[in-house]
């Protein structure tokens, strides 16, 4: 297989962990490039259900190697609870896994600035995951963070904690009235897990490179989605990474020539976990209905995740920021119980009707979903692995939905299974 980019074309948990799975088959090496243990990839294998958060969806295949890429915000603590619980479900961790050196550590006091800052914002609170990433990357981008190759180096890793507390403590007391960090604690507790993560720690630029020139596969595993970009999402209310195709070579140290192909993953409707604007959100006792069947909630913090329609102004914007190769639709059979099923196909903003995403998010706030209702099919789609098996309202919908995007619908998901997949190319 070539070298292919997994993203989420909407606002996350668009199912991108099973479609990783499911590819790594065909892929040698899997890279998650962004984002932290803010993401939860949920994997069904044979019945029995995995989340991961840091790990690549990759892992659960042995003889792959999974890169933790130098783009991830990396809460040690949380890596290492879920490598242990990985090692205790029979799954090697050990001599597959392998973490860049360049990674931004995500440390105590980054978890509590996300918390206590998401108090002050009152109303314009973003919702994030309470899980540092947002503070984390602030660092980075202010240099002063501290990496993963730190921890082989103590008095230089003590040296830069040292500082950084000193300002972090200001700010935590100061500004939050809360307690600040012990230095002398904090230090011992990180270099007891640096002596659990060192053995992982590595140039993986390097060795994503050398793996690729001996002809073998890579396969970019994105975490939320192009909407939670921070560039190119509905800003403010995004994370702090990009969460687009291009986080992918900044977030591994590959070049853009080696990449052959984005497939940008959506689902048959909408959701969005956390606030923000979210034009086709449904009202009423139906948006309950798709989160029961869909089981929308969130992976990592158990939030009810808000549900809305498919959303073509969305999905064609991340077509077009991703320049996706590929649509995967997913979740198709949580439609199954519909007579009708609207689409999003403009926003009304004001009065004007758009058919482009639009970048401020005050218009994306006043957008009215423009509505259209295709035929549903009423009756169960989960589990078919043909298309000339699924009726032909599904058929039609997914080939609308490839149309109107003017991206080839090139796999469906039928349910969390490996094998509730069907395959069009
Ligand atoms: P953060 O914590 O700073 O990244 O939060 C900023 C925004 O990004 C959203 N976000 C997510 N959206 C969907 N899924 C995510 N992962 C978990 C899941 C979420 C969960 O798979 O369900 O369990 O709640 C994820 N991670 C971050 C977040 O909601 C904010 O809107
Ligand atoms: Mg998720």
């Amino acid at each position: 297989m070539a070298n292919i980019i997994i993203l989420g074309a909407q606002w996350g948990d668009e199912g991108k962990g099973k479609i990783v799975d499911l590819l790594t088959e065909r892929a040698d090496c899997i890279v998650r490039y962004q984002g932290g243990h803010n993401a939860g990839h949920t994997l069904v294998v044979g019945g029995e259900k995995f989340v991961l958060h840091l790990i690549p969806a990759g892992i659960l295949h042995p003889g792959k190697t999974c890169v933790i890429g130098n783009g991830i915000a990396l809460d040690p603590q949380a890596l290492i609870e879920e490598i242990d619980d990985l090692e205790k479900r029979g799954i090697p961790v050990k001599d597959t896994l392998k973490i860049s050196d360049a990674c931004h550590l995500i440390l105590p006091y980054h978890r509590a600035i996300d918390k206590e800052s998401e108090k002050l914002k009152g109303t314009r609170r973003i919702g994030t995951t309470g899980r540092g990433i947002g503070p984390a990357y602030v660092d980075k981008m202010a240099r002063i963070g501290i990496r993963t190759g730190d921890l082989a180096h103590p008095r230089i890793f003590r040296e830069k904690l040292s500082q950084n507390l000193q300002e972090m403590n200001y700010l935590m007391e100061k500004l939050f009235r809360a307690h600040g960090f012990d230095l002398e604690t904090l230090y011992s507790e990180l270099m007891t897990q640096a002596e659990r993560i060192l053995p992982y720690v590595t140039d993986t630029s390097l060795y994503l490179w050398k793996t690729a020139r001996e002809g073998k596969s890579l396969l970019f595993e994105g975490a939320q989605g192009t909407l939670l970009d921070v560039d190119h999402g509905t800003y403010p209310y995004v994370t702090s990474s990009n969460a687009s195709a291009g986080g992918a070579l900044t977030g591994s140290g590959v070049g853009p020539t080696l990449i052959d192909g984005v497939m940008g993953v959506t689902k048959a409707y909408t959701t969005r976990v956390g606030s923000g604007p979210f034009p086709s959100e449904i009202s009423g006792p139906e948006e309950e209905r798709i989160r029961e069947r869909g089981q929308e909630y969130g992976a990592t913090t158990g939030r009810a995740r808000r549900c809305g329609w498919f959303d073509l102004v969305a999905v064609r914007y991340a077509a077009r920021v991703n320049g996706l190769t590929g649509i995967i639709l997913t979740k198709i059979d949580v439609l199954d119980h519909l007579e009708t099923i609207p689409v999003c196909t403009g926003y009304r903003i004001k009065d004007r009707i758009v058919s482009d995403f639009p970048h401020h998010v005050e218009d994306v706030e006043a957008a009215r979903p423009v509505l259209e209702h295709l035929p549903g099919w009423k009756t169960s789609t989960r589990g078919i692995r043909k298309l000339s098996d699924l009726p032909k309202e599904a058929q039609n919908y997914i080939r609308w939905i490839g149309e109107k995007v003017g991206v080839p619908v090139v796999m469906v998901s039928t349910g969390s299974e490996r094998n509730e997949t069907i395959l069009l190319q």
